[in-house]
């Protein structure tokens, strides 16, 4: 699919574009991506192991032989893109811990390679909807950093006003349709999103995030009958993390292949490796062609791994410590870029820092924002009710 490089400017409002048009970008891209030239990368890229990736059935996993190359400029949009949702959602444990942050909060760390390549091969009329652990997803689709922080802190200038908190939010905008609590929702929700955009004749493509365990869910399977039967624009992205709460999928799960739920359905799927954001992005551009081209359903399971526990009330005790480390160590979507960037000569270590430090400031600036917003009024308790 032909693309343009990132503009700069940010996300046009519920502007319907064709597979051509700009991609989406993401906050920190959004004020900074001029600065990186389109260098392409050198052959000399060492491919990355794809250990995670388990080959079952017929799904197709990519291997280090046929890793595609990123461009320079690829590989800074993607680090800046990662980076903005790691130190954001650093910072939000550390609020959470000062008491600043309450109820629910479902951190994304260790898994921003798979929003972050869907979302490089997505365009901006695209849809998202994903469950609870969706900071990430706002994020990187271009949504204020300050209104998400000041929504975690139940602040007035909070994306929801306050009141939705970190499970809630939305913006039809920028066609992020939530932030949903109950486990599979989502699915349904978002066969619906692709079922409107085809109705109404939008080029449109909706990209559904659910789990593993979500995976398991009645409703899951009714959508995708619907969605193949009817060819529905949506891409199923299965943000396979390895745990539901406490619960591996192993234990859970029947078929442990994913990418092949929807089979009985005739519905094409792949395992990819999701800690590597250029097999993500590469899969993804496979399958949003497929579905904005009129052929219906794909399934993409990312292979991940979340490096926290389900919520931060959750001390994971369900999984050894060097199981985490070894991933950290091994695995990191992060790491492998910073890694490819400075053996690749494209970049020098001041350079990456330097990337680093613009970050922490777009998330110290959404801190300090939202904890400076005042708290919602008391009459705000009787709007936005539906009942
Ligand atoms: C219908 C429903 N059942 C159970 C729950 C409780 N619950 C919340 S998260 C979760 C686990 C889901 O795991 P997964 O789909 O793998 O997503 P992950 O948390 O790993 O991102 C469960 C069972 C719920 N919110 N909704
Ligand atoms: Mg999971």
């Amino acid at each position: 699919m032909a693309r343009k490089p990132s503009t700069g400017s940010k996300p046009a409002k519920s502007k319907l574009v064709k597979a051509e048009a700009a991609p989406r970008t993401g906050a920190v891209n959004a004020a900074s991506s001029k600065t990186a030239s389109s260098k392409t990368a050198s052959s000399k890229a060492k491919p990355v192991s794809t250990k995670t990736a388990r080959a079952a059935g017929s799904a197709s996993v990519s291997t280090g032989s046929n890793v595609p190359q990123f461009s320079r400029e690829q590989e800074f949009a993607a680090l800046k893109d990662m980076l903005l949702i790691r130190r954001f959602e650093e910072k939000a444990g550390q609020m959470y811990g000062m008491g600043l942050i309450g109820g629910f909060c479902h951190l994304y760390i260790g898994q921003e390679a798979v929003v972050t390549g869907v979302n490089m091969a997505s365009t901006e009329g695209d849809s998202s909807i994903t469950g609870y652990r969706d900071h990430g997803h706002m994020l990187v689709i271009g949504m204020d950093p300050k209104g998400v922080m000041a929504e975690l802190t139940g602040r007035a200038d909070g994306l929801s006003g306050g009141k939705g908190g970190s499970m809630h939010m939305f913006s039809a905008d920028h066609r992020f349709y939530g932030g949903n609590g109950i486990v599979g929702a989502q699915v349904s929700l978002g066969t619906g999103l692709a079922f409107a955009a085809k109705y109404r004749g939008e080029d449109s493509v909706s990209l559904t995030y659910f789990g593993d365990g979500a995976a398991n869910q009645g409703q899951v399977y009714e959508s995708f009958n619907m969605a193949r039967l009817w060819r529905l624009p949506v891409v199923y992205i299965i943000e396979n993390n390895k745990y539901a709460m406490g619960t591996s999928l192993e234990r859970a799960a029947a078929t442990t292949n994913l990418s092949q739920r929807g089979r009985s359905f005739d519905i094409p799927g792949e395992q990819v490796d999701g800690m590597d954001v250029r097999l993500v992005k590469d899969a993804a551009e496979r399958a949003i062609k497929h579905a904005r081209s009129g052929e219906g359903p794909y399934i993409l399971e990312m292979l991940t791994y979340r490096y926290r526990g389900h919520s931060m009330s959750d001390p994971a005790k369900y999984r050894s410590r060097e199981e985490v480390q070894s991933m950290r160590a091994e695995r990191d979507p992060i790491e492998m870029v910073r890694q490819r960037l400075l053996a690749n000569k494209m970049a020098s270590e001041e350079e990456l820092k330097a990337v680093d430090k613009g970050v922490r400031e777009v998330v110290t600036e959404a801190a300090d924002f939202a904890t400076q917003s005042p708290v919602p009024d008391p009459s705000e308790l009787w709007t936005d009710i539906v009942a």
